[in-house]
C-alpha cells in the first residue's frame, strides 16, 4: 500500500488489540459471551431484567483493567498519534482504557468505557472507579440504585456517530485493526471510507466478516503487525515532501 500521498487517517480498534494484554476478545473460542450469553448481560432489556447480573460482569471486566497493561499494538499506536502530522482519528470499540494509558489523545470511545458511570436519575455521566453493583449512588444527585456502566449496548446508539462520519468521509487511509466485524454500524465503516475514496487495511488474526471489502488485508498477530505499520507510515510521512 502506497502511504505516500496520505493526509488524514482514521483507524478503528476491537477486542483483538488488547487480546495480547490479556483482555477477552468476544467471539473467540475463550470469548466473553462463553461465560454471559450476549443477550443476559449486553442490552438494556438484560440490565432491567437482572441488573445484578449485569454489573457483576462489568465489575469483574473494570477489576481486571488494573490487572493489565498496553501492549506493543497500543504503544505504537499511540506513537502514530504522537508523531503524524496530518489528521488522525482511533476510533476504538473497547471499553477497556488501554490506548489512552498507552498515551492515545485523539481517541473515541464508541461502545463507552468500563471507567465511566451514567445515571439514569440525572442523566449525568461521570468517572468511575471499583465495583459498581446494584445499589451506587450518583455522586452528581445522590440517588442510589440509578446508575449503570457508561457503555453502549445493543439497540442503543453508539457515541460520537458524527464526528466518526466526517472523519470517514475526510480520510485517505482506513485501517481497522482486530475486530470481527460482527457488530454495526462499526462493520460498515470501511464501506464508508471507500466510498469516499480511501484506500483500507485490515490487521487482523484471520480475514474478518467484511475481509473482502478491504484493499488490503495483513493476517496476524496485532502486537507484532502494528508497529510494522506503524512504522512503514510514519517513516513516508518523514521522507514524503507534501505538507499535511
Ligand atoms: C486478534 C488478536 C490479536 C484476536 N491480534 N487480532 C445492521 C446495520 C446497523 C446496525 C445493525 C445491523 N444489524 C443489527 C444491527 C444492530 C446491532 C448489531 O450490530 N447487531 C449485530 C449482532 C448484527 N448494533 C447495535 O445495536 C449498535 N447500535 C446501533 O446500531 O444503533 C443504531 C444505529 C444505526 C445507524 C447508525 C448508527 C447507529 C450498538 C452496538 C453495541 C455493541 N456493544 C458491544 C458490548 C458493549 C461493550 C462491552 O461490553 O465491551 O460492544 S457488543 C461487543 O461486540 C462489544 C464490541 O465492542 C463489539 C465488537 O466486537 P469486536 O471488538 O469485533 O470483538 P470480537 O471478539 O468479535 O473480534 C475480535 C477479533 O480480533 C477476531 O476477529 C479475532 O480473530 C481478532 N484477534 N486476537 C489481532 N492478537
Amino acid at each position: 500500500m502506497n502511504t505516500e500521498d496520505v493526509r488524514n487517517i482514521v483507524v478503528l480498534t476491537g477486542a483483538g488489540v488488547s487480546a495480547e494484554s490479556g483482555l477477552a476478545t468476544f467471539r473467540g473460542p475463550d470469548g466473553l459471551w462463553e461465560g454471559h450469553r450476549v443477550e443476559d448481560v449486553c442490552t438494556p432489556h438484560a440490565f432491567r431484567r437482572d441488573p445484578a447480573l449485569v454489573h457483576s460482569f462489568y465489575d469483574a471486566r473494570r477489576a481486571k483493567l488494573g490487572t493489565v497493561a498496553p501492549n506493543t499494538a497500543h504503544e505504537a499506536l499511540a506513537r502514530l498519534d504522537a508523531e503524524w502530522p496530518g489528521g488522525l482519528l482511533l476510533v476504538t470499540q473497547n471499553v477497556d482504557d488501554l490506548h489512552e494509558r498507552a498515551g492515545s489523545r485523539r481517541l473515541l470511545h464508541m461502545h463507552g468505557e468500563l471507567t465511566r458511570g451514567w445515571c439514569l436519575g440525572c442523566g449525568q455521566r461521570f468517572g468511575w472507579a471499583g465495583p459498581m453493583g446494584e445499589d451506587a449512588s450518583c455522586p452528581s444527585c445522590g440517588k442510589a440504585g440509578r446508575v449503570r456502566p457508561d457503555i453502549v449496548w445493543f439497540g442503543e446508539m453508539p457515541y460520537g456517530m458524527e464526528k466518526i462520519d466526517e472523519a470517514l468521509q475526510r480520510c485517505d487511509l482506513f485501517v481497522s485493526i482486530g475486530t470481527s466485524g460482527a457488530v454495526y454500524p462499526a462493520a460498515g465503516f470501511v464501506q464508508t471510507a471507500r466510498y469516499c475514496g480511501a484506500s483500507t487495511l485490515e490487521i487482523n488474526l484471520e480475514p474478518s466478516l467484511g475481509s473482502t471489502m478491504f484493499n488490503e488485508t495483513r493476517i496476524g498477530r496485532a502486537g507484532e503487525l502494528v508497529p510494522e505499520w506503524v512504522d512503514e507510515v510514519l517513516q513516508s510521512a518523514h521522507s514524503s515532501p507534501i505538507s499535511r
